[in-house]
């Protein structure tokens, strides 16, 4: 039965291999679900009514397949995907697994170490690029230190700026048209990762070859765990023209890395988020990076998918309301205009020949309890 929640490809909902396919293990327990094979999830994805799959080049293909069995698993995986109309729009490269990786992967102090990471992630790229995708995704999970006597952290950053560029390159040289987005994650699984914030990733960017090539993948959970307000960072990636990709999620505050049902922990915050992307017009793929609790049975990861988009939906759905609400709006319209000013003389000289009634400005109350009440009636449906 379809509803006003019930999910559309135009909403391009995207889950990774690593998800739905997610076996529940911890630091303290082993896993509780079978393996999922890849064209098993993906024939979940479209069961769930999702509109596209993601993958780390090892979702997929085993990090020690030959050539010809890589060929075979690509093939089978791409008739999966066609069978079930689910697209690849984002690939990624797996930097943290495999033990090599233990010192990090292009910050690593060997330089052996990280050639093989930028060798590892040209052939995800090439992997990517014959699925269809044309977002790559770089997550530095292992760029980092326990103990900041293993390197100077400015030697870090040249070092990731080294591979950025390579990479920026080589998909350059392959005509691969890839927009390469770069996730901060503030620390697990390594102490501190370098390039905390999705902030510290926008800085970076501005320093690299390629930047117009170059954007950021922000993670709710991620921005939570580092204290900071989710949308913030959202807002300022869009403003930048840098949001070429989202991790939605959720988080509760001081935790450990939860990667829970998107809106599950902070259902204030996703409805501000939600409402920002749709008011800005965000077309790049909505993409769920999280989990089913460990609790669940493979049904219990549909409903877990499924519940990740219809709050999606949901929360638009609240997100139109909310704008088309006339008291709501009578509110925002008497709290100011927002036309910008620019500097000239005669603008410099009738500012500076103004008076302002200081005393007066500052007794006029905002209306913000009024207009945050209003919300949270939008919100909680009775209004
Ligand atoms: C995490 C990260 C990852 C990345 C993924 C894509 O905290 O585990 O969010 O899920 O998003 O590896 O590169
Ligand atoms: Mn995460
Ligand atoms: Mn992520």
């Amino acid at each position: 039965m379809s509803d006003a929640y019930t999910p559309r490809p135009e909403d391009k909902f995207s889950f990774g291999l690593w998800t739905v396919g997610n076996r529940g293990r911890d630091p303290f327990g082993d896993v509780v679900r079978d393996a999922l094979a890849p064209a098993a999830a993906v024939a979940m994805l479209g069961e769930v009514g999702a509109w596209g799959v993601n993958l780390h080049d090892n979702d997929l293909v085993p990090i020690d397949a030959t050539p010809s069995e890589r060929d075979r698993i690509v093939k089978e995986f791409t008739c999966a995907c066609e069978r079930h109309g689910i697209v690849v729009p984002m690939a990624t490269v797996n930097l943290f697994f495999d033990p090599v990786f233990r010192d990090g992967a292009f910050t690593a102090n060997d330089a052996r170490v990280r050639a093989y990471a930028l060798q590892k992630t040209m052939r995800a790229m090439d992997l990517g690029a014959a699925l269809g995708a044309k977002i790559f995704v770089l997550w530095g999970g292992r760029e980092g230190a326990e103990t900041d006597a293993c390197r100077r952290p400015d030697e870090a950053v040249k070092r990731l700026r080294e591979a950025v560029n390579y990479l920026c390159e080589y998909s350059i040289d392959r005509q691969y048209g890839f927009k390469v987005a770069l996730e901060a994650k503030p620390n697990e699984p390594r102490g501190d990762i370098y390039m905390a914030t999705t902030g510290a990733y926008l800085g970076f960017i501005a320093t690299l070859d390629h930047p117009e090539m170059v954007g950021v993948n922000p993670e709710v959970a991620h921005e939570q765990m580092a204290g900071l307000n989710f949308l913030h960072a959202v807002a300022q990636a869009w403003e930048a023209g840098k949001l070429f990709h989202i991790d939605l999620n959720d988080q509760a505050p001081g935790r450990y890395d939860q990667d829970f049902r998107f809106g599950s922990a902070n259902v204030k915050a996703a409805f501000w988020l939600v409402k920002f992307l749709e008011d800005v017009g965000y077309q790049g793929p909505r993409h769920f990076d999280a989990h089913a609790y460990r609790t669940e049975d493979y049904e219990g990861v549909k409903d877990f998918a499924r519940g990740c988009m219809r709050t999606y939906l949901i929360l638009r759905e609240r997100a139109k309301r909310w704008n088309a609400d006339a008291e709501i709006q009578a509110l925002l319209s008497e709290t100011g205009a927002t036309e910008l000013v620019s500097y000239t003389p005669r603008h410099r000289d009738l500012l500076l020949g103004s008076s302002f009634d200081r005393v007066g400005l500052a007794k006029r109350g905002l209306a913000y309890e009024r207009l945050d009440q209003l919300t949270m009636d939008v919100l909680l449906g009775v209004r």
